[in-house]
């Protein structure tokens, strides 16, 4: 059995227990207004109230072909992104799947009690796979298995994401309560934390999908670091309808995603931003967006430049968030092990 490394276990074990959060973002691409609005966002006001882990997700991304110095620069920069959004290391635990075994040691387990006709159902991969019909692996088709054991290894109660993610949710609590009836009480059964303004973001080139990091045009997202310029050109030339009125409603599309990333920056309902916007046209519309987001991202950019430089830093922050999270996902990982039967020496 592994030993625990430098990590401080009398200090982990005496905080009182307070709810679990666990979720992460896979370093395959620039992180988008989409992953702060639908999930980091929610991430740091849960701080406060819950004892959260934030991670890198970097086996799920290799799911789709990575270039390794680029995985390995995006690694490091989503996690220094996570600090310049307000994720406070000192809060909570942030680390890089990768560091912490147990992750892939319990997806073999947890793939032992999912179905296949369960994962076919899957609509992440469904599209995935038209998207990347050159490389169907059997690790995207296995990639909700690897989320319910990010999941269920830390107990969580919570985990906060976009929509888009409810059905792995879903999947992760019936594989819990599958185990479960089989060993008795060994995972927490998780919910899924969503907003329902923000929990899916849309392109801004094509305002009927959903706004993604990986999408090969950068007018389709807005990252996080970039420009204040860009950002406000990309929502400028947004796609929307041939109509003017600045109204949320069926059908209007690229409308009502430029309102939803409005309502997410200023706290206004849709019924305030129709009557702030009376009489005037989307191109009045748009530039305010533009300037409201770039407002709202400037803060962010700027820890974020000064983040990055610091690599020390950084790494010590992985290296710390590692030891905690090795800590505990070995006490669930023993269980399970104990449970199903595995010898002990
Ligand atoms: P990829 O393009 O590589 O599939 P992605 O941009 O879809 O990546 P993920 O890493 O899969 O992002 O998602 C990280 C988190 O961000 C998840 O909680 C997901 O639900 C959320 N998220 C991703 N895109 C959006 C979006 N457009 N709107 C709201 N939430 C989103
Ligand atoms: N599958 C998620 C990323 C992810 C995740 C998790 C989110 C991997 N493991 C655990 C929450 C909890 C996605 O957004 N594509």
């Amino acid at each position: 059995m592994d030993k625990i490394k430098n990590t401080n276990v009398d200090e982990i074990n005496s905080q009182p227990q307070r709810k679990r959060i666990f979720s992460g973002v896979q370093p395959s691409g620039i992180i988008t207004l989409g992953n702060y609005i639908g999930a980091i966002k929610n991430w740091v006001e849960l701080q406060k109230d819950y004892d959260c882990l934030y991670c890198v997700v970097d086996l799920h991304a290799i799911t789709v072909r990575q270039v390794p110095s680029e995985l390995r620069r995006r690694t490091f920069e989503a996690l220094a992104l996570y600090i310049a959004c307000g994720i406070d290391p000192e809060k909570s635990t942030v680390f890089v799947q990768s560091h912490v075994p147990a992750h892939a040691e319990l997806a073999w387990i947890l793939g032992c009690y999912t179905g296949f006709g369960e994962l076919s159902r899957m609509t992440q991969f469904k599209d995935k796979s038209r998207k990347h019909s050159d490389n169907i692996n059997s690790g995207l088709f296995t990639y909700p298995v690897l989320m319910a054991s990010d999941i269920l290894l830390y107990q969580a109660n919570l985990v906060p994401v976009g929509i888009d993610q409810k059905q792995h949710i879903e999947l992760t609590r019936d594989v819990a309560l599958r185990f479960n009836s089989v060993y008795g009480d060994v995972f927490t059964i998780p919910e899924p934390y969503i907003k329902e303004t923000g929990m899916k973001i849309n392109s801004l080139t094509d305002p009927t999908k959903k706004m993604s990091k990986s999408d090969p045009n950068p007018s389709s997202y807005i990252a996080i670091i970039e420009s204040r310029d860009d950002t406000v050109r990309k929502i400028k030339r947004a796609v929307t309808d041939s109509d003017s009125t600045v109204k949320y409603a069926p059908g209007k599309d690229g409308i009502n995603n430029l309102m939803s990333i409005y309502s997410c920056f200023t706290g206004k309902t849709f019924d305030e931003i129709e009557k702030e916007f009376d009489g005037k046209g989307y191109g009045d519309f748009k530039a305010a967006v533009g300037e409201t987001c770039a407002d709202g991202l400037d803060g962010i950019r700027n820890e974020y430049a000064r983040l990055i430089k610091d690599k020390a830093y950084i790494e010590s922050v992985m290296k710390s968030g590692a030891e905690k999270a090795y800590y505990l996902s070995r006490k669930t990982l023993s269980k399970v092990y104990r449970k199903v039967g595995f010898y002990n020496v």
